[in-house]
């Protein structure tokens, strides 16, 4: 069932309806009431392979209709955006054909399970940007105002030279050996473990906020529980289901230190053992001139130390990032009220749906998101060479 779209509406499909599905869907549910913007999402069409599971998902998260191939999703005229909300493995695939289609597409992070497989994407997103169709991955704390903050302090010069870049991602979900096999612990499904999963945001973040680019690394990578219980139900996303255990192929965590461009140096840990910690984003940089800090289970505050204060009264202050001067945060509440996890979601609605009624390229692009594939697969191969430093290839 399709219908026409009016000229001020943006008709989207949705592919994948899990977790990041769901935080999707709320954002492009909720942008249109809370942002003047140029184009209205239409919520079209969600697609996903199980008839009963994604007709229930649709009517849970708020679709107009449904589809059981993502390949009819690319035939309908009522489809001007393809979101892309599955396991890794799939990502190429149906961005290349949605942009050769002509829909524009938002991608899940990261971009792909592969280098080979992110110069593929980025290279159909260059070619479909010629004809005005846009693409973007999925970066989304870069939309939390307090990073936001950072970055604008950062480019201000408060910091000065940006000498230190301390960054952790520790999550704790799997700790518990008898956590189940999920498609996440798949190396063919996910491409890596808590490397690509989670560490791809902390240096997509870091990079963001210093303008500096990753040119080296040495690093780390390790499976602490090797077997797990296979997941009770018969229809998990991985495709097994029922007695028995199954074999983690990828890392359960990863250590890497780290070169910038402009100098820095940069010590990295992404993690799902750090027991305790459930989404703990903790960012550290130090400067000549100054220090920031944040930590995204306090997400609206940012702490930062002015060096040019007088000792004797200097100290990291905390700056609840909440007025209304700071991206986005206008649109939302009274200051003091803060934001969550799912509004950096409904800011990346706000921002792809504004650049393609600009006619621009939406950031982070594809080729910011074969970067940051280009960094992990420098931390494989340094992992897998005795942590040898181990330089980051750059596209031609
Ligand atoms: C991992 O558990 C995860 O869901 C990531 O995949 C998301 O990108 C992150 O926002 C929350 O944690």
């Amino acid at each position: 069932m399709t219908r026409t779209l009016d000229k001020h509406e943006l008709g989207v499909a949705l592919i994948g309806y899990a977790f990041m599905g769901a935080a999707h869907s709320q954002a492009w549910r909720t942008a249109p009431h809370f942002f003047d913007l140029p184009l209205r999402p239409a919520l079209t069409v969600l697609a996903g392979r199980n008839p009963a599971a994604v007709t229930d998902a649709a009517a849970r998260l708020g679709w107009s209709s449904t589809e059981t191939d993502w390949r009819r999703v690319l035939e309908r005229d009522d489809v001007d955006l393809v979101d892309i909300c599955t396991p890794g493995d799939t990502h190429a695939e149906i961005a290349i054909a949605a942009l050769e289609a002509g829909k524009h597409v938002l991608c899940e992070k990261p971009l792909a399970n592969s280098v080979a497989q992110a110069q593929a994407m980025a290279d159909a997103a260059a070619k479909a940007a010629a004809h005005g169709i846009r693409s973007m991955v999925g970066f989304t704390y870069r939309r939390v105002p307090a990073i936001g903050l950072a970055r604008r302090l950062v480019a201000e010069g408060r910091l000065g030279e940006i000498r230190h870049v301390r960054a952790q991602y520790l999550q704790d979900w799997i700790a518990d050996p008898s956590a189940p096999m999920s498609w996440r612990l798949e190396k063919d499904k996910a491409g890596s473990g808590a490397l690509g999963d989670i560490g791809a945001h902390i240096v997509d973040l870091t990079q963001y906020i210093t303008g500096q680019a990753l040119t080296g690394v040495s690093a780390m990578l390790e499976t602490f529980v090797e077997e797990r219980p296979l997941p009770a139900s018969a229809g998990s996303l991985s495709g097994v289901g029922g007695e028995g255990t199954g074999t983690v192929t990828v890392d359960d965590a990863a250590v890497f230190l780290g070169r910038f461009t402009g100098g820095a140096l940069g010590v990295f840990e992404a993690t799902r053992f750090a027991l305790g910690r459930k989404n703990a984003i903790r960012i550290e940089i130090n400067g000549s001139a100054g220090s920031l800090a944040f930590d995204f289970e306090d997400m609206n505050v940012l702490h930062f130390f002015d060096g040019g204060e007088p000792a004797g009264t200097a100290g990291f202050r905390r700056i609840v990032v909440t007025e209304p001067e700071h991206p986005y945060v206008a649109a939302w509440w009274p200051a003091g009220h803060g934001l969550g996890y799912e509004h950096g979601f409904t800011h990346q609605v706000v921002d792809l749906v504004t650049a393609i009624a600009e006619d621009e390229d939406p950031a982070p692009s594809f080729a910011d998101g074969l970067q940051v594939q280009q960094v992990l697969d420098a931390v494989e191969r340094s992992a897998a060479n005795d942590s040898a430093f181990t330089e980051i290839q750059r596209s031609s």
